[in-house]
């Protein structure tokens, strides 16, 4: 089965998959076993690897220490054609649709696609979506490209429904790692119902119940990166777990 595949599957028994993003630069690679094992026991789904930018040489041993100690698809999030290994499973090949920069259109993916051939990992065509969250995020100023303002979701609407006709398999509305303001819900079913493709949702996501209120909304996968980076955050993650895989949690509720 292949790893698109495997994601729809997670969606249609629990609800909604709880994607974890892990930033090679971000945690401590001697602590890093400990935490892929406890998220891999508390629920998340696959796990989520890349930035906007690496400042360390740490992207390839994180991938191999998610392998080794969780059971779940590691899928590449790549802020560039730099990251692409083998050792993952799968990656987002991402188009940044909401962009108007060639180089985030069409220029890195001409660069990765060859790369990923001979890597032999799945990619998952995406279009990605930034929409504006409060401040300038990584990937906006990385990126040069402008963000669809968060009060616009037409716009956000259009540009899904692009994507879609580009033939993209999934779609993630990005609000940026961090963001003082996650995706608005309002976005998210505008474009639940507009577009046909699955949603993901990330960036600033920092509570259960913000996660919850993406997949109520019409998201078919939440991203967590940022807020686990944190100390004392690693027992929540059975809560965030809860919280996105709403079929379980009824499931639950009725017995
Ligand atoms: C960022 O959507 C991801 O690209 C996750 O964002 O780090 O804010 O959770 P956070």
């Amino acid at each position: 089965m292949s790893v698109f595949q495997k994601l729809l599957e997670i969606r249609d028994k629990k609800g909604a998959g709880f994607l974890l993003l892990v930033d090679p630069d971000e945690n401590q690679m001697d602590k890093l076993p400990e935490f892929i094992r406890i998220a891999d026991a508390e629920g998340v789904d696959a796990f989520l690897v890349g930035a906007s930018l690496l400042l360390s040489n740490n992207f390839e041993d994180t991938i191999k220490i998610i392998k080794s100690e969780a059971n779940k698809p590691v899928i590449i999030f790549p802020g560039s054609s730099q990251q692409i290994s083998s050792n993952a499973d799968a990656i987002l090949f991402l188009t940044l649709i909401s962009s108007r920069n060639p180089e985030y259109l069409i220029g890195e993916q001409v660069k990765g696609a060859p790369l990923i051939k001979a890597a032999g990992i799945e990619p998952i065509p995406t279009g990605y979506i930034l929409i504006e969250s409060g401040r300038i995020t990584s990937v906006q100023y990385v990126s040069n490209s402008m963000p669809i303002p968060s009060d616009k979701p037409d716009l956000v609407k259009v540009h899904a429904l692009a994507a879609q006709y580009m033939g993209m398999r999934l779609l993630y509305l990005e609000a940026g790692s961090g963001a003082l303001y996650s995706v608005p819900e309002e976005i998210i079913t505008k474009v639940s119902e507009y577009a046909d493709i699955p949603i993901i949702a990330g960036g600033g996501i920092t509570s259960p119940e913000d996660a919850r209120a993406k997949v109520i909304a019409g998201a078919s996968f939440v991203v967590v990166g940022n807020f686990f980076e944190k100390e004392g955050t690693h027992n929540l993650l059975a809560e965030f777990s809860e919280a996105i895989h709403t079929n379980i949690k009824s499931e639950i509720e009725v017995e």
